[in-house]
Parts: structure tokens; sequence; C-alpha cells
């Protein structure tokens, strides 16, 4: 096709065009108030729609709480802290050589019937029944140092569940070992940890008891914390309540860890958190701690 020829007379061309420059301002000039106009109505319609009155009450977030027990043993670090005691973690998972026989409980030894556990797959390989490995962990990594540590973790028992046992809960073992160390440095630390932790002027008795892993071993009572020693329901009206488990640490053991009982001797201990914190806060039912209901983990602020 060809160009058209133009058809305008020269002297009319540029009136002409200042017009079609004229025309063509016009209509973009129409195309961009038209856009404003547009988006000025969309602002609108949403300032209305989306308004928002900040006089209404907002939405209090709730900030979250500790569980009961992670409070309890933070307690009790602190307390040992303050007496020089390190946190000493170990595994849950442990072989049946540590959990057992090198703390003095041999294949068959009969004390291996009051702590049955979960088995894994591999042959040996067991959860923990109680911290007491630790101690073996710790003897062997500090030998020949004294030692003084606590050792915090779960433990695991294959036993009937109750509303007073557990097959999972906490517990806090202590361990010091050194080459002085007496059955009056365990009197003296426990009568001191009973008494920071139950309010002071507590009375403290220890009663004669046996563990494979101490010797001699005893059982300790404070004076019951809700009747003052009088005798009430929680005490089953004896006036003391049991806290912990303790003994000065078996030559057995001591030498399991690398340490001579000949030059070494040291003593041990271990209490239940949940125990603890059931008599502080008296909850009746052991089971409300890992069943994970809130209405009984937000009363604990
Ligand atoms: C030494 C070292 C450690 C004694 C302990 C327990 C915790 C215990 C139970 C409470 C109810 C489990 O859920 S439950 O059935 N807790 O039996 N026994 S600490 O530990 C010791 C004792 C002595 C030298």
């Amino acid at each position: 096709m060809s160009e058209r020829t133009p058809t305008l007379p020269s002297e009319e061309r540029p009136a002409y065009g200042r017009r079609a420059n004229e025309v063509k301002q016009g209509l973009e000039a129409a195309y961009e108030a038209k856009v404003e106009a547009l988006k000025q109505a969309t602002q609108s319609r949403s300032l209305v729609a989306d308004e928002v009155d900040v006089s209404l009450p907002g939405h209090p977030s709730r900030p979250g709480r500790l569980h009961p027990i992670t409070r309890t043993l933070r307690e009790i670090y602190r307390i040992f802290a303050e007496m020089g005691f390190q946190v000493y973690r170990s595994r849950d998972v442990e072989t049946d050589d540590l959990n057992f026989t090198l703390l003095n409980m041999p294949p068959h030894h009969p004390a291996r019937d009051m702590w049955d556990t979960f088995y894994t797959v591999r042959p040996g390989v067991i959860l923990r029944t109680h911290t007491s490995p630790g101690q073996i962990h710790a003897m062997r990594q500090y030998y020949p140092e004294p030692i003084r540590v606590i050792l915090p973790g779960m433990c695991y028992r294959y036993e009937q569940v109750t509303a007073r046992s557990e097959l999972m809960f906490t517990q806090v073992e202590g361990l010091a070992l050194g080459k002085t160390i007496t059955m009056a440095d365990l009197k003296g630390t426990i009568v001191d940890f009973a008494n920071r932790m139950f309010g002071q002027g507590r009375q403290v008795r220890f009663r004669a008891s046996h563990f494979p892993f101490t010797e001699p071993s005893a059982e300790v009572d404070i004076d019951c914390i809700l009747c003052s020693g009088k005798g009430c329901r929680v005490c089953k009206f004896t006036g003391w309540l049991e806290i912990m488990g303790a003994g000065m640490v078996h030559p057995v053991v001591l030498e399991n860890g690398g340490y001579d009982p000949d030059v070494y001797s040291g003593f041990a201990f271990g209490m239940g958190p949940e125990r603890i914190a059931m008599l502080k806060y008296r909850i009746d039912d052991i089971r409300a701690f890992w069943a994970n209901d809130l209405r009984f983990l937000q009363q604990f602020r």
C-alpha cells in the first residue's frame, strides 16, 4: 500500500497540528483525572470498611510460665550453687553396665528388681532408672580432681502408674568427692539444704537405710512442713517427711569411677523434685506433673 498523500494545504497544517495536540493533552488529562478519582474512591471505601476503633480494648497477650518442676529444679540448683556444686548433665539413655553393674549391682543382683526399666532394641541399652550413672561419668571425666556436682534429669521406671508413682520423673543427685570428705560433710550439706529449701529452723533426721551404691546409707526426713511435727494427714501422723536418700559412696563405685578408695572418699544423695513440689504446693497426685493439663499448670505463677 502506498503512503497517503497529504491533502491539507500547507498554510492550514500548523493550526491543525496545534489542535491535534490540544485534543491529545485533553484526553490524557481526562484519563489521569479518572484514575485519580477511582483511587480516591477506593481509599474512601476502605477507610469506612476497615475502620479501626482505637478505643476498643486490645487482646492481652498471655505470658507463659515455668513448669512447677522447672521452678523446683531451679530452686535446688540455686541452693547448691551457693554451696559450690556445679550442674553436671548426662544422658537419659544408658547402658545396663552404667545404670547397674558399675553402681555395685552386677547382673542378677536382687536390687535390680527395685528398678525395672524400658529396654531399647539394642541389647544392653536402656532408659536410666536413676541419675546415678552420671556419678561414674563425672568421676571418669574429672579424675584425679575433687568433685562437687549435682546431677539433675529425667529418669524412667517400668512400673504401675499411681497417684504416688510415675514411670517418668525427675531426680537430682549430688556427689562430693575428695581426700577428706566425711559423713559430717554429708550431714552439714543436707541440713543446710533442708533449711534453705524448706525454711530455717528445720529439724533433720537421718535413718539408717540401704542403697547398693553407698555404705553407710541413710534416708533423710525433715519435720513436717505442714504441721511442724505435730502430726497430720500429709506426714501420716508421724511428724516427719522423707525428702531424700544419701550415703557415703561405696568403695566399689569409687573404684569403677577411677578413684582409689584408700585415698579418696565421697558422699552422694538423691531427691525427687516431684515429691518436693508435691509437699511444697500440696499436690496429691504425681501424675498431674506430666499429664500437661493446662488447668493444673496455669495455677503456678
Ligand atoms: C543416693 C543417690 C540417689 C533416691 C531417689 C527417687 C528419687 C524415687 C520416685 C518418686 C515417686 C519415683 O515417681 S516415683 O515412683 N522417686 O524413687 N529415689 S531420688 O535417690 C538416691 C538415693 C541415694 C545415694
